[in-house]
């Protein structure tokens, strides 16, 4: 039986990750720091099939422990603080999460067992301000915030780290991809929470920042199989995986109360740019995934609008139960 380690489990990937393994026959292990309260809502469905560990990206230690005592075949780190407009408040902590920390896993990995295969949860907000449209792997970066500029080096240690140490390291250079499990910052999940409330009448407005910046947004579940993928390969290498397609967050709020039958949605929804400003914005995003689709055979199964409607459909499950 292989067995996988996931730094990050607790996130929206590392959950959909873990329960895409356990479907492979995969041991899973997750790696969770300690909490004033428990905090597993998105494992907890899957909580007796796996086994956490304790650790913290900013503990060498903890890292090098957890591997000892699960000695994975795979490690994926998907642990970062990954919001990004939270890292212009909190740009060290951003770099020491999101950037060291990669090192230091790798660092407790090579001197462990060099043996073990690594995935790097990286960002196509490493292309930021882009240089060239649709962005593939070697497009120049160009980090618009704190969060981009840690990405870039926790990718560029993984390729370095792989060219040192001949590490089987991979970089999954992923676009947005979202989920009924995404965080309620993130804004497509504010969205869809914000039309559940207004269609049932328990919220009247939603605000918005600018509803102009454009993604190309995925669905999380479809995403974690293109980074196992990577790790099956005979060697290792990096990979842009998006759906080749973008849309504004406008369109995703005019799809979003088109699914509740609210038609007239501009007087629900109030943008104010200057409260949601980010002090950098990165405007436009389009990936190109062919290289994941020759080499991995991977391709999105999603659409946008499917993706859109189950975010919805969800949110008004659990409002209608009066959960969050
Ligand atoms: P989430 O924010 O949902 O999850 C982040 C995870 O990291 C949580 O489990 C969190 O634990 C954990 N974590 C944060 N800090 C530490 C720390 N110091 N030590 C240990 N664990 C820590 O992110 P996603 O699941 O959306 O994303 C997964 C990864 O992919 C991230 O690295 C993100 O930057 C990257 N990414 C995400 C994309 C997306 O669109 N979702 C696109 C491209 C890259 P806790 O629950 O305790 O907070
Ligand atoms: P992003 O996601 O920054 O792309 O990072 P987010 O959903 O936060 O923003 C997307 C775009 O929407 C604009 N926006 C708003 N954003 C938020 N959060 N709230 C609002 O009210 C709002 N109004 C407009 C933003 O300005 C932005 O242009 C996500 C994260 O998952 C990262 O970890 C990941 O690396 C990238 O995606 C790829």
């Amino acid at each position: 039986m292989k067995k996988a380690l996931i730094t990050g489990i607790t996130g929206q990937d590392g959950s959909y990750l873990a329960e895409f393994l356990l479907k492979k026959g995969y041991k899973v292990y997750g790696l969770t720091r300690r909490t004033s309260t428990v905090n597993n809502e998105r494992i907890e469905h899957i909580q007796d099939q796996i086994e956490l560990v304790q650790g913290d990206l900013l503990d060498q230690s903890s890292l090098l422990e957890a591997i000892r005592e699960t000695e994975p075949d795979e490690l994926y780190n998907l642990a970062a603080q990954s919001f990004v407009k939270t890292s212009w408040n909190q740009p060290v902590l951003t770099g020491e999460y999101t950037g060291l920390g990669v090192t230091r896993v790798l660092e407790a990995l090579r001197s462990f067992n060099p043996k073990i295969k690594f995935y790097q949860a990286s960002s196509s907000e490493m292309f930021g301000k882009v240089t060239e449209t649709p962005q593939k792997e070697n497009t120049r970066f160009y980090p618009r915030s704190p969060y981009g500029v840690a990405k870039v080096y926790g990718h560029y240690i993984t390729v370095n780290y792989r060219e040192s140490y001949g590490l089987f390291a991979c970089s999954g250079i992923l676009f947005n991809h979202e989920s009924p499990r995404r965080g309620l910052e993130f804004v497509t999940k504010k969205i869809s929470h914000a039309v559940a409330r207004i269609s049932l009448g328990k919220q009247d407005k939603l605000e918005l920042g600018s509803l102009e910046p454009k993604r190309d947004w995925g669905f999380a579940g479809d995403y974690v199989e293109a980074m196992w993928l990577m790790l099956q390969q005979d060697e290792p290498d990096d990979y842009v995986i998006a759906t080749g397609e973008n849309h504004s967050v406008r369109e995703f709020v005019e799809i979003a109360f088109n699914a509740v039958g609210i038609k007239d949605w501009e007087k629900h929804v109030v943008s104010n740019v200057g409260v949601h400003m980010r002090p950098a914005e990165v405007d436009y995003l389009i990936g190109d995934a062919s290289k994941a689709k020759k080499v991995l055979g991977w391709e999105p199964k999603t659409s946008f609008k499917e993706l859109v409607e189950m975010m919805v459909k969800e949110d008004l499950d659990r409002e209608k139960r009066n959960e969050r």
